[in-house]
């Protein structure tokens, strides 16, 4: 892969280096140091789901691609060429049952690869083949104490699983609601799953934090248990300290203002991390940046605003790819939202602090989308050929003849774990 990455650099770096200068040039008369932006890209990171590196699926089929991983060994062998080309997925978040193994062969390959591990996923949405007591009327917020037990349970052995492999975060999402009016009680599901939840918080290391990922629906269609920011936060509050919210860019109604929501979690000193992806109509897992670039942007510019080493945050990609080859949305979804990161990080603050005051509404305006429409791609490039990794990660990719190698190796399946989270 090495090789593949350096030869491939070498045809590119001419062409590079005259975009680089040009660029720093332009950002030279804004007063901003291109060489302090290259750095920050270079700091930038986001954990790749195990899950995304298997092709995903619709409600109506599942179309498996060639060489899909068999396991988290493969899994891991993907996201690590990911890294390897990128250098901004330094993380994987996994997903217990579907990645369960033992924890020293995982740690030993990721290793292998540069890699570590980040928030854990747990799964009480569905029911595994071995399980005493079935999640279709719900889990942690189930009518029945064995059921949120169990539940209980399962969530506690992902923390043990994660601490054998260096991680310090549990994501907790549930498929618990009501299909119908009146099927539950509103109240009454919502105090069981609290209880549960403060069963697993009491279970959670010193170091270590938990995340709620709220969604509006699906797979309830009526009502979720755990549906929006609101309630999130209701949560992160009641728990205690280590409770954060963690936002799904998916998961939301239409229209919904998800960067004031992430000013208000920061503000309420709750905002834990985020499940990039992109979408359309609803909780389509698209990949990052491919559709409203410019809510990431907005985003991105209110995490950039709120820096400081106490907003610690956990960005994780949360995607489905059904159309396109997983390694390749994947790269390309690591960087769009670093790029998202570094257009962000080029906004003028004290300029636009300025115009705020002076209520020029225009101009204010102007100066955020001056920071969007800058090509900031010369900065990722060169990012990533100073650290090794690719200039151009995809048509690299393609050039090394990855997935045809593994295609050898790894025969066709339908039924590996990918989903919809
Ligand atoms: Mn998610």
């Amino acid at each position: 892969m090495k090789t593949v990455i350096e030869s491939e650099n070498a045809r590119r770096v001419a062409d590079l280096t005259r975009d680089y200068e040009a660029l720093g040039e332009q950002l030279d008369r804004r007063g901003i140091d291109i060489a302090a932006i290259k750095d920050r890209a270079k700091g930038f990171g986001v954990a790749v789901p195990s899950w995304g590196t298997g092709t995903g699926g619709t409600r109506f089929a599942r179309f498996p691609g060639d060489g899909e991983p068999r396991n988290i060994f493969d899994k891991l062998d993907d996201c690590g060429v990911i890294h390897a080309m990128t250098a901004a997925t330094p993380k994987v978040s996994l997903h217990i049952p579907w990645d369960k193994a033992d924890p020293a062969e995982m740690k030993a390959k990721a290793e292998e690869h540069g890699l570590g591990f980040d928030a854990m996923n747990s799964n009480t949405f569905q029911d595994q083949p071995d399980q005493a007591h079935s999640y279709k009327f719900g889990s942690l917020s189930h009518t029945d104490a064995a059921t949120r037990q169990q539940a209980v349970d399962h969530n506690i052995e992902c923390i043990e699983i994660g601490q054998t492999l260096g991680s310090n975060a549990l994501t907790v999402w549930i498929g618990d609601g009501a299909n119908f009016p009146g099927q539950t009680h509103m109240g009454q599901q919502f105090d069981r799953y609290m209880q549960s939840m403060q069963a697993i918080y009491a279970a959670l290391p010193e170091d270590w934090q938990i995340f709620s990922e709220h969604k509006i629906y699906e797979p309830a269609f009526y009502s979720t248990v755990v549906q929006d920011w609101g309630t999130s936060l209701m949560i992160a509050q009641e728990l205690g300290e280590r409770a954060k919210c963690l936002v799904d860019l998916g998961h939301h109604a239409p229209n919904v203002n998800i960067e004031m929501i992430v000013s208000r979690l920061i503000r309420a000193g709750k905002l834990g991390g985020f499940h990039f992806n992109d979408s359309k109509y609803g909780d389509d897992d698209l990949d990052s940046g491919t559709i409203e670039p410019y809510r990431l942007f907005l985003v991105w510019n209110e995490l950039v605003d709120a820096e400081s080493p106490d907003l610690n945050l956990a960005h994780m990609i949360d995607q489905s790819h059904n159309v396109t080859d997983p390694i390749e949305s994947l790269m390309i979804s690591a960087i769009e939202i670093q790029r998202a990161y570094v257009q962000a990080s080029l906004v003028q603050r004290d300029v636009l602090a300025g115009y705020q005051a002076e209520n020029d509404a225009l101009m204010a305006s102007a100066t955020l989308r001056r920071a969007f429409r800058t090509d900031v791609e010369p900065i990722l490039q060169m990012a990533r050929l100073e650290v090794g990794a690719a200039i151009d990660p995809v048509m690299t990719y393609r050039a090394s003849g990855y997935r045809a190698n593994v295609g050898q190796i790894r025969p066709k399946v339908s039924g590996a774990g990918g989903g919809i989270v």
